[in-house]
């Protein structure tokens, strides 16, 4: 008796251990709670001049494009009236203009291939889409996209776009009212309009989005529905080998190809997918309800694997399959907007607030209104390289460890590393004769100078002085 409890003792432990291993061979984040692992940070947006401010920028690791010294490479951009912004730091809400355009734009898309190399611009509701170097942007002279040689100016009919690879660009055209269809933009013909190529060419409704995964599939979302026999938000998947030969002429029907991915997200825009190939939607309301606003949801990339082996869509009651993020506790917010910067880890989720519980405003669906926010989430294994706790999408320092993300003077760069005194761009004799005039001062003395004072120990001594000197010479930005 007494050798068989022991056995199974034993029995029951290898059991335990052999579960453990299967579910620690998973790191796979699979929901949305796991990216609140090292907390979330808030940004804003720019102050907008006109339309609606928004924000985009889905950079891979292979882009390597920097502009008068700033690398594109996880920075994010954002777009309001007439003027598309770059951030100036990670973490940061300091934007520089970096080009405007002659239409007022109330953007609809500003998406750049995955090298980083061409910009895609969405300007707004029947206005063109333009195509052009990334090299064109500058903080010095900011160009004017519409007047710009080089870039291609479009008529078409669009709502969102996502790249396939540096060549392809797919379109979702969401007419309300005459259906919607998903082509295909060769970027590299000289006159793109006279070659594009039908991918799904007949879309009922309004299609809200498109979005590739890591494999080549492509993603579609159904948004409103307006008439007809509108498939209000389904989320279909079809598998990369489709594509291709949707590409070479075979055009796939919506209804009889691809695989249902969910069943009703509305209004399924934007979509995209997480660094661990979970599909996220945007947009306003989900899975029905009549004020269920203010969110978006992520399907677990278990439900990816399963449909496209012609499986069940996600099923909308288990909590494993999909979960929901809220930046908006009034949930009157109808413009949640979810993005993912690969190269850094990053899940970046819009809103525009437009009030606080517990006055929250009563619902809105014009989109355009409130305080646009940006919050930033990290799953545990997202990049810390100075490994100050802070990971690097939300550091303003991401090369020099500054738990406490101190930033005097305001400008983006943390003190640490902002030996810049007078945020001319460059650390030169100016700032060193600001370091003389301040060195040897303590907290309380008149010419104690908190910019100066690098380490922010309350004195300004030889150790801010080695770390001056680690700067000289060296131009914004600075990490
Ligand atoms: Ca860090
Ligand atoms: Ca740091
Ligand atoms: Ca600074
Ligand atoms: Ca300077």
């Amino acid at each position: 008796m007494k050798s068989m409890h022991r056995s199974m003792r034993w029995l029951t432990a290898l059991l335990m251990s052999a579960s453990l291993g299967v579910v620690a061979r998973d790191a796979r984040a699979d929901a949305y709670s796991e990216y609140a692992t090292k907390g979330s940070y808030n940004l804003t947006l720019p102050p907008r001049t006109s339309g609606f401010a928004t924000l985009f920028g889905t950079f891979s690791p292979n882009t390597n494009v920097v502009i008068e010294g700033y690398a594109l490479r996880g920075r994010l951009f954002a777009v309001d009236g007439d003027t598309i912004w770059l951030q100036k730091n990670f973490g940061s809400s300091v934007w520089m203009k970096v080009a405007t355009a002659t239409e007022s734009m109330d953007p609809t898309f500003l998406h750049m291939s995955p090298n980083g190399t061409t910009f895609a611009l969405g300007t707004g509701y029947e206005q063109p889409m333009y195509i052009g170097s990334t090299t064109i942007f500058s903080v010095k002279n900011p160009p004017n996209v519409s007047k710009t040689a080089g870039v291609k100016k479009i008529p078409a009919n669009y709502y969102d776009a996502a790249w396939r690879d540096n060549r392809y660009l797919f379109v979702n055209a969401g007419d309300f009212v005459a259906g919607s269809k998903i082509y295909a933009i060769d970027t590299t013909l000289e006159h793109p309009e006279t070659g594009f190529i039908d991918i799904i060419p007949d879309v009922p409704g309004a299609s809200g989005s498109v979005a590739f995964d890591h494999d080549g599939n492509l993603i579609t979302g159904n948004g409103l529905a307006y008439a007809g026999t509108s498939r209000t938000g389904e989320v279909k998947i079809w598998s990369a080998a489709d594509i291709t030969a949707a590409l070479a002429g075979t055009s796939l029907p919506y209804v009889t190809s691809g695989h249902v991915l969910a069943e009703s997200i509305l209004s399924a825009s934007p979509l995209g997918v997480d660094g661990d190939g979970n599909v996220f939607v945007g947009g306003g309301d989900a899975f029905g309800g009549t004020h269920d606003m203010g969110y978006a949801v992520l399907i677990n990339h278990g439900v990816v694997t399963r449909v496209l082996a012609g499986g069940a869509p996600v099923d909308e009651s288990n909590a494993a399959e999909y979960t929901e993020i809220a930046p908006d506790p009034c949930r009157n917010d109808d413009a949640t907007r979810v993005q993912y910067v690969d190269s850094l880890k990053m899940l970046v989720v819009t809103a525009n607030m437009q009030s606080q519980p517990p006055n929250c405003a009563p619902f809105d669906n014009s989109g355009n209104s409130g305080t646009g926010t940006i919050q930033l989430y990290f799953p545990k294994d997202a990049p810390d390289t100075d490994g100050d706790g802070i990971p690097d999408g939300a550091d303003n320092a991401y090369l020099t460890p500054n738990p406490d993300q101190t930033d005097s003077d305001g400008d983006g760069f943390g003190d640490v590393a902002d030996a810049d005194f007078d945020n001319d761009g460059d650390v030169d004799e100016d700032d060193l004769a600001i370091f003389v005039a301040a060195f040897e001062a303590a907290k309380a003395d008149a010419n104690y100078d908190k910019n100066v004072d690098l380490d922010q120990n309350g004195k300004i001594d030889f150790a801010d002085f080695a770390e001056f000197q680690k700067r000289w010479g060296t131009s914004a930005p600075f990490y």
